[in-house]
């Protein structure tokens, strides 16, 4: 294609925007809303790159360590430190119970760990229900201002492969790698909970266990995901997936500006799907009776 007045942008444009894309035809690269999702083959990481670098940015990652967990935490940083925005200015918050027992991490230069002290618990939903309300307080009390994009991670898992600025954008969220079929989305089906999803509805199931953005945009999240929880709370009910389940539901009537693929979280258990070319970050095998404490 050529136009008269610009010939070269023309060219130009279609031939890389043809290039791009049309290497992934065999997945959604695109929602119906017009937010990008995310796979292998289907950015340029230079180019992502060079653009974010001008931008000088601050990317900010939360991640839990209570109880037990702390086993996972060393791999975790040290895989992070490699693979998650390498070259990028990362600021790493831990919250825990266990503040003795943090692993001495060095990170690159330009990144800082911070460790933060959480009470401990003995039931998992009161950790999962005051971590929307400890991301809500981090923003507010630390990152507002000084931060640009925040992602919140679990911290049973490690970093494969390179997570980087083709990440970014305003309400992030990974599709769950076990669940691509609609019929069978585990959202929360009760009315009368604040996390309800209707028959039919729901756009992907979205994992609780990475989700990010803007940090205004994530402030949101924690916000109404936590007064939802708390509130549903009153009024005895917990949700089926706790927070996850509030996650997707926000995400259905906010609806992610940019959606990342299955690469993004795996499970280290699940074979790898052929239309996985790269697993990015993956949940490790835990031993349930041994890590959690009910
Ligand atoms: C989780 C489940 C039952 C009891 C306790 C926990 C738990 C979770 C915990 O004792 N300590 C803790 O730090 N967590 C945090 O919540 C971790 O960051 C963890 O990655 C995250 C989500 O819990 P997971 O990873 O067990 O949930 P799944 O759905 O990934 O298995
Ligand atoms: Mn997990």
């Amino acid at each position: 294609v050529r136009s008269r007045n610009s010939p070269g942008f023309m060219l130009v444009t279609v031939t890389e925007v043809g290039l791009l894309l049309s290497l992934r035809t065999d997945v959604v690269t695109v929602t119906p809303w017009l937010a990008p999702v995310v796979w292998e083959g289907t950015f340029n990481e230079l180019l992502l790159d060079s653009i974010y670098k001008k931008k000088n940015i601050t990317v900010a990652a939360t991640v839990f360590a209570v109880g037990k967990y702390i086993m996972f935490l060393k791999d975790f940083l040290e895989t992070a430190d490699k693979h998650f925005f390498a070259g990028f200015r990362v600021d790493f918050y831990v919250f825990t119970d266990r503040l003795n027992e943090v692993p001495k991490v060095n990170m690159a230069a330009g990144r800082t760990l911070t460790v933060r002290s959480v009470p401990s618990s003995n039931r998992w939903q009161e950790i999962s229900a005051r971590r929307m309300e400890l991301i809500q307080k981090l923003i507010e009390e630390t990152l507002q201002n000084h931060v640009d994009y925040i992602f919140c991670l679990d911290v049973d898992s490690k970093f494969h492969g390179r997570w980087g600025t083709e990440s970014l954008g305003g309400l992030v969220a990974v599709i769950h790698p076990g669940l691509d079929n609609r019929s069978r989305f585990p959202y929360e089906r009760r009315p009368a909970s604040r996390a309800y999803v209707a028959p039919g509805e729901g756009d992907f199931y979205y994992c609780g266990g990475a989700f990010g953005g803007l940090v205004q945009e994530v402030h949101q999240l924690a916000k109404t995901c936590r007064n939802n929880f708390e509130d549903d709370a009153k009024e005895g009910i917990e949700a089926a997936w706790q927070e996850e389940s509030h996650l997707n539901r926000y995400m259905w009537i906010n609806k992610p500006s940019k959606v990342l693929s299955p690469e993004y979280l795996w499970q280290d258990f699940k074979q790898r799907n052929p239309e996985v070319l790269l697993i990015r970050f993956s949940g490790v095998i835990k031993n349930y009776a041994n890590i959690r404490p009910n």
